[in-house]
């Protein structure tokens, strides 16, 4: 056999009546080993989102797709090298599922995968439920004891579904179904599945989460016993009725970090204490050091000063270098020192961790801080780079602004918010001098720091981004 007489190409099947459906995701890179049945893409209609399975284990030969695209019934979506191991003819097998997709997609109270049917096909459709749907009136399917233990206040008293979140929600068929058994709002759960994928896994660890952990009921949309109310729902508004308009889907990076920043929003009693750092010194010192740093490769930015300042700070109040555990009842006081720090890019906000801040000096920091940005601006970051975070630094400076609220990383208890250093009068010795001011924004968790200890912090910080020579150098 030829190698050209084994490349499978995999096609959208018939979807009824859905024309120029949307590419949400492209799950596989050229390149990649697949099995068969392993999701290719996932394509979203206004009803449904579904994922078209590969016919064949092989090799990607090439995606015919781009996420963001729009498709119909018989475009190529990938041409796959296949290792033999062809369930039937692909392009025949991928249009052979058609009216099994259009069915389900029709069928508004349906979403189980095809293939629990025993029907041959390769698409699986999910059908979110329609809102007000009662959780747990279908048969439950692998969610019914997990139904059946949950308290009845919690079945009851959970909030409104977020229902544009839910559709757009990275999960399969029968995790959909099991999260409308549990009525569990997919937006609020973090996916550990292939590509961030939420599993039944994910949901149930949830809903433990939710169950057993103090407060968190509140927080993850329960009810509180006493005196409490549901988060109230955002009404539903119909935008079309006003205008034109255009869906666009959220990145996978921005459906992950949406629901932790919200969690971390409702979860944490947020304060956001603001100050000024006077950084004339660090701005001389740093055009000093700037050209011999790019001769070694390092880009010296405000930045690493301030992460080197940050690490003093922690040093003298291990309170800020520190989170609840999970009874909230214990801080737990960390001995190392590992910094992250938001990162913008072209697919959401990615927070990359500078491990072992205190034992780095300021151009070893400043390396990091390039490398790392870097990788996460190529979605290259692993997940080992992401974690183990003490604190964190959310720089908006060489953007611009004066000042903002950050939003805790949970479960860190503060987060340095950095604003555009602008050049200010300041009073001293009787006269106006020019002095180069910082912005500075510390979020802290108020059930850990009081504002007194916050506004120490921040004065510390100030004053060590005034003394920049001290920065220099690592202090373990
Ligand atoms: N004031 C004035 N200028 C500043 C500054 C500040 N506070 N901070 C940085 N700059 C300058 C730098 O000096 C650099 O100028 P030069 O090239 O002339 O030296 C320029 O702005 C660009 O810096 P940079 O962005 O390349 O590097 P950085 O180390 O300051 O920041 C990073 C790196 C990854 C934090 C940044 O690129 C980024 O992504 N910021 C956005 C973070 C974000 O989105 N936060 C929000 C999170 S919540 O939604």
């Amino acid at each position: 056999m030829n190698a050209a007489a084994r490349l499978v190409e995999v096609r959208v099947p018939d979807m009824g009546n859905f024309k120029d459906v949307a590419v949400i995701d492209v799950l596989v890179k050229p390149g990649e080993s697949i099995e068969p049945e392993a999701p290719l893409v996932t394509l979203e209609t206004e009803k449904a989102t579904m994922d078209v399975p590969s016919t064949a284990s092989g090799v990607i030969e090439k995606i015919h797709v781009d996420k963001g695209g729009k498709v119909n019934a018989g475009d190529l979506i990938a041409t796959v090298r296949s290792a033999g191991d062809v369930a039937a003819p692909a392009q025949a097998a991928a249009l052979a599922a058609p009216s099994e997709a259009a069915k389900a997609a029709a069928a508004a109270s349906a979403a189980v995968p095809a293939g629990t049917t025993g029907k041959p096909t390769s698409t699986v459709v999910s059908t979110p439920a329609q809102p007000g749907s009662t959780a747990g009136s279908a048969p439950a399917q692998g969610g019914a004891s997990a139904v059946a233990e949950l308290p009845a206040t919690l079945r009851t008293d959970l909030p409104p579904i977020n229902e544009p979140g839910f559709s757009r929600a990275h999960a399969g068929p029968s995790v959909r179904k099991l999260a409308r058994e549990l009525g569990v709002d997919l937006t609020r759960v973090a996916g550990h599945g292939f590509k961030g994928r939420i599993t039944h896994d994910d949901v149930k660890a949830f809903v433990k989460e939710l169950m057993t952990s103090p407060g968190a009921a509140a927080g993850a949309g329960a009810v509180a016993r006493s005196g409490g109310g549901a988060l109230p729902g955002v009404p539903a508004v119909d935008f079309a009725a006003f205008g034109p308009v255009e869906t666009q889907p959220l990145s996978r990076i921005q459906r992950i970090s949406g629901p932790r920043l919200h969690a971390s929003w409702v979860n944490i009693p947020h304060v956001t204490q603001f100050d000024e750092a006077d950084i004339t010194e660090l701005e001389a010192l740093r055009g000093k050091l700037k050209e011999s740093a790019a001769q070694r490769g390092i880009k010296l930015t405000p930045l690493a000063f301030i992460v080197r300042a940050c690490v003093k700070a922690l040093q003298a109040f291990p309170q800020f270098n520190a989170s609840l555990d999970p009874t909230g009842a214990n801080l737990i006081l960390k001995k190392y020192l590992n910094v992250g720090f938001a990162a913008d890019t072209p697919n959401g906000l990615m927070v990359p961790v500078v491990s072992e801040a205190d034992r780095k000096d300021i151009y070893e920091v400043a390396r990091q801080l390039g490398e790392l940005s870097e990788a996460a601006r190529g979605g290259k970051l692993s997940a080992a780079q992401m974690q183990g975070g003490c604190f964190t630094i959310s720089s908006l400076g060489g953007i611009g602004g004066t000042a903002f609220t950050p939003i805790i990383n949970a479960p860190e208890v503060a987060i340095l918010g950095v604003s555009r250093s602008t050049m200010k009068p300041v009073y001293q010795d009787g006269t106006f001098v020019p002095r180069l001011m910082l912005p500075l924004s510390l979020s802290y968790d108020h059930r850990v720091i009081d504002g007194a200890a916050a506004v120490r912090f921040t004065t510390f910080l100030a004053k060590t981004l005034a003394e920049p020579h001290t920065l220099i150098e690592a202090v373990p």
